[in-house]
């Protein structure tokens, strides 16, 4: 039985990842950060007791940040495939805890990628790196490619470009199988609620439902090439299965902006949304709501406001993948579009936000806050 571990297996992606890879029988090892409550709402529905026999799904204790830990943990399990998805992920934070994301993003691969060496496991392991699109930033060329040159914007970005740049090294100083997945923005109804796709659906759905008013963003104009998360990591799993390893781009190759996102997901619930003014005076008013997703919802309500504080330092303004090396020579394309993609995020969340007005109605506290 094929051997997986998975750092990061509590994030969106891990989640999905550990998903596919127990369908295909494999042994699912994961890492997980000790907190002071449950932290595993993702991977509750895989989990196994420790009693049962022939587990396959296994969790171990651990951060990246600690060398000692990573290397028992990759002693004990012996991995036929390390998938290093753990990350400080939010491009935002990073500007605020910059040096932690330097430890956890940039120098946490690096010890991954030692302790397998100095374990001897560098001909057995294969490794998968979490690269991202955010390392384009400024972006040199449109749209962007393997061989497009990097221009990071964010603590994030520069600690991503250190974690690409040692897996490539670590490939070419020890002849590793270890490769980088240029992964572009991918949601699903499991990403994080601070990130923008979800702060939307889940912000709309809440205004829907009466439980919120007003859903503040900050630019409104930015780009991004959105994918589905279930699509993205099965390619993550294929670029480990090629006789060479090599660096992929996973795009879909099509942009849309903030504010399509909130106009698309505003559709799905029945609202007909016009944004009106601009700059920090843009708004969302309601012109109409049909169907019943939106009974707290009338024309002329202002339900979306920009706020400054969720602007960045430094903004990645446009970002938009070419992934026809991975359509070649993977034979892999995406299968889910925009519309499915904000259908499911946004069908999820109404169903989230009406339960929350049961809860709400019997004197139960819910939480609307809003983030990131
Ligand atoms: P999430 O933020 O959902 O998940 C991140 C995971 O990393 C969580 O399991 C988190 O644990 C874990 N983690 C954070 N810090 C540490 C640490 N110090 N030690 C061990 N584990 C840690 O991210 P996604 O699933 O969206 O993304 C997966 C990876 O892909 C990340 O590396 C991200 O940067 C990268 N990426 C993501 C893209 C996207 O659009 N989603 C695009 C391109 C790259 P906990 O649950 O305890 O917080
Ligand atoms: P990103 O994702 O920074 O691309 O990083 P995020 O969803 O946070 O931002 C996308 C764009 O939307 C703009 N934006 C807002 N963003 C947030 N979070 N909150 C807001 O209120 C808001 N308003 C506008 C942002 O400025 C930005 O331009 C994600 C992460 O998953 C990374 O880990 C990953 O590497 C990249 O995608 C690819």
């Amino acid at each position: 039985m094929r051997k997986a571990l998975i750092t990061g297996i509590t994030g969106q992606d891990g989640s999905y990842l550990a998903e596919f890879l127990l369908e295909r029988g494999y042994e699912v090892h994961g890492i997980k950060r000790r907190a002071s409550s449950f932290n595993t709402d993702r991977i509750d529905h895989l989990y196994q007791d420790p009693h049962e026999a022939d587990r396959r799904f296994v969790l171990h204790y651990g951060d990246l940040t600690d060398s000692s830990n990573l290397t028992r943990i990759l002693k004990e399990v012996q991995p036929d495939e390390v998938y290093n998805l753990a990350a400080q992920s939010h491009v935002a934070v990073s500007f605020e805890s910059p040096e932690y994301t330097a430890d956890v993003d940039a120098l946490g691969t690096l010890r991954l990628l030692e302790a397998i060496r100095l374990l001897g496991l560098d001909k057995k392991t294969r490794f998968y790196q979490a690269s991202s699109s955010e390392l384009y930033g400024l972006v040199q060329e449109t749209p962007q490619k393997e061989t497009t040159p990097f221009y990071p914007r964010s603590p994030y970005a520069v600690a991503k470009l250190y974690a690409y740049w040692i897996t490539v090294n670590f490939r070419e100083s020890y002849g590793m199988y270890a490769c980088n997945g240029i992964l572009f923005n991918h949601e699903s109804p499991r990403r994080g609620e601070t990130f923008v796709t979800r702060k939307i659906t889940r912000g709309l759905a809440n205004i829907a439902q009466g439980l919120d008013t007003c859903l503040y963003l900050g630019n409104m104009n930015a780009l991004r090439d959105w994918g589905h998360a279930r699509d993205y990591v099965e390619m993550q799993w294929l670029m480990l299965q090629q006789e060479q390893p090599e660096d992929f781009v996973i795009a879909t190759g099509v942009q849309y902006s903030v504010r399509d996102f909130v106009r698309m997901t505003a559709a799905e619930l029945g609202i007909e949304i016009e944004f009106v003014g601009e700059g920090l005076q843009e708004k969302g008013v309601v012109v109409s709501v049909v169907g019943r997703d939106a009974p707290a919802v009338n024309p002329g309500d202002e339900i979306i406001r920009v706020d400054p504080r969720y602007f960045r330092p430094a903004e990645v303004d446009t970002l938009l993948g070419d992934a026809s090396k991975a359509k070649e020579r993977l034979g892999w394309a995406p299968t889910r579009s925009i519309e499915e993609l904000v259908a499911e995020m946004a069908a999820s969340d109404l169903d989230q936000a009406k339960r929350n007005v049961l809860l709400a109605k019997n004197g139960y506290s819910v939480t609307t806050r809003q983030e990131g």
